[in-house]
């Protein structure tokens, strides 16, 4: 039996981020999974974008106007148990233990997946996020891959991941990077169903390893939820069809720097990309604004260790946490350089692989 206290002392030994990490995910199921149910239980990471997706050229299907790159982040994701049973009498979803009111978008790729596999069963979902939740840190992106990968195991259905991709795409674009190791790429693709809009590792993390921080000035939910803030900038803001061509563009030139493992052209093009997607946010009728002022604390304190030339760059999301990205030799001083700031958290990883099925007795017997 697992319990909290053979747990603690189990990993008594590793940093406390991983034992509250194996804590908090044993605690959180809620309810005990039915002895009769289909259940499974998957672990998807985050994933965050260096050439940004904003901006669809499908709505219903979430198709993107440009291709985006991404890393896939080793420590920080959704753990994500899908229950099937007779016995339930309605589709019940519990977010951080917490009953969700409001699950309409995880319903479709629910109901999508129920079509498959011919079956009218009710879901329990139980899920977990051991970082911040809906604060631009990709938490609907790990959340709807560990959802897609959970219900589809659970339904017993043999989709591939390109094709769990593709279902967990229609529900949160960015959820489609997440299933894939190291650096992601998510095509635009031509076609108007979407079948060529796929995404795919271009190469393992281990081919140009990083350090990535998720400085976190703000814990609390966005302003603007993601899919609201892109139609609108789409809509209003005259710097949109530049935002696109240049993206194109940066795309090209960050697959070159990830092949020639370029970190100075690396982080160049992905503090440019940053900016010029915040840039048109900011041009919207009415503006929108993403950042608070921690922010550019921690934007102005890498480009100083810049100008003393430490190989150091950030991104920022749809939110106001910045995320700092360098190579492995310079990560304690990156990381002394962000405790002076005092952040509200700060988190550290390395890329990681993508969704998979995750199993409570397995790290037990680790
Ligand atoms: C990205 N973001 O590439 C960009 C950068 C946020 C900023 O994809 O409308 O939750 O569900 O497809 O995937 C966040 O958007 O939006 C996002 P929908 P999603 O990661």
């Amino acid at each position: 039996m697992l319990t909290r206290q053979n747990l603690q002392s189990f990993y008594r030994m590793e940093k406390r981020q991983d034992i509250m990490t194996r804590l908090e995910v044993c605690a959180w199921e809620k309810h005990q999974i039915l002895p009769s149910s289909q259940f499974f239980r998957a672990f998807s990471p985050s994933n965050i974008a260096l050439i940004k997706y904003w901006g669809k050229r499908d709505v219903a299907l979430n198709l993107p106007t440009h291709g985006s790159i991404s890393v896939t982040l080793k420590d920080f994701g959704s753990y994500t148990t899908a229950e099937f049973s007779e016995h339930f009498t309605k589709d019940e979803f519990y977010l951080n233990g917490t009953t969700l009111i409001d699950f309409s978008k995880a319903i479709k790729t629910v109901d999508e997946l129920r079509k498959l596999a011919q079956t009218s069963l009710r879901v329990r979902v139980q899920s977990y996020n051991n970082f911040p939740t809906a604060a631009g840190l990709a938490s609907s992106a790990s959340g709807m891959s560990a959802l897609t990968y959970a219900c589809a195991r659970a339904l017993d259905l043999n989709l591939s991941l390109e094709k769990l991709s593709e279902i967990s795409r229609k529900t949160s674009g960015s959820s489609c990077r997440s299933f894939f190791d190291g650096f992601v790429e998510w095509n635009k693709g031509e076609l108007a169903d979407g079948s060529d809009c796929v995404a795919h590792s271009i190469v393992e993390g281990k081919h140009f390893p990083l350090q990535v921080f998720l400085v976190v000035v703000q814990e609390k939910p966005k302003h603007h939820p993601s899919t609201d803030g892109m139609l609108h900038t789409q809509k209003t803001s005259p710097f949109f069809e530049a935002w696109v061509k240049n993206s194109e563009k940066d795309f090209i030139r960050m697959k070159k720097a990830l092949f020639e493992k370029d970190f100075e052209s690396f982080s160049m093009i992905i503090q440019e990309n940053c900016f010029r997607m915040h840039a048109c946010m900011m041009a919207s009728s009415p503006p929108l604004l993403y950042w608070e002022p921690q922010t550019l604390l921690v934007t102005g304190l890498i480009e100083s260790l810049q100008k003393s030339s430490i190989p150091v760059c950030f991104t920022i999301d749809a939110g106001p946490n910045v995320v700092v990205l360098c190579p492995p030799e310079v990560r304690r001083t990156v990381h002394e350089e962000l405790k002076k700031l005092n952040p509200m958290q700060l988190l550290s990883t390395i890329l990681g692989s993508g969704t998979r099925a995750y199993n409570l007795q397995e790290w037990q017997n680790e």
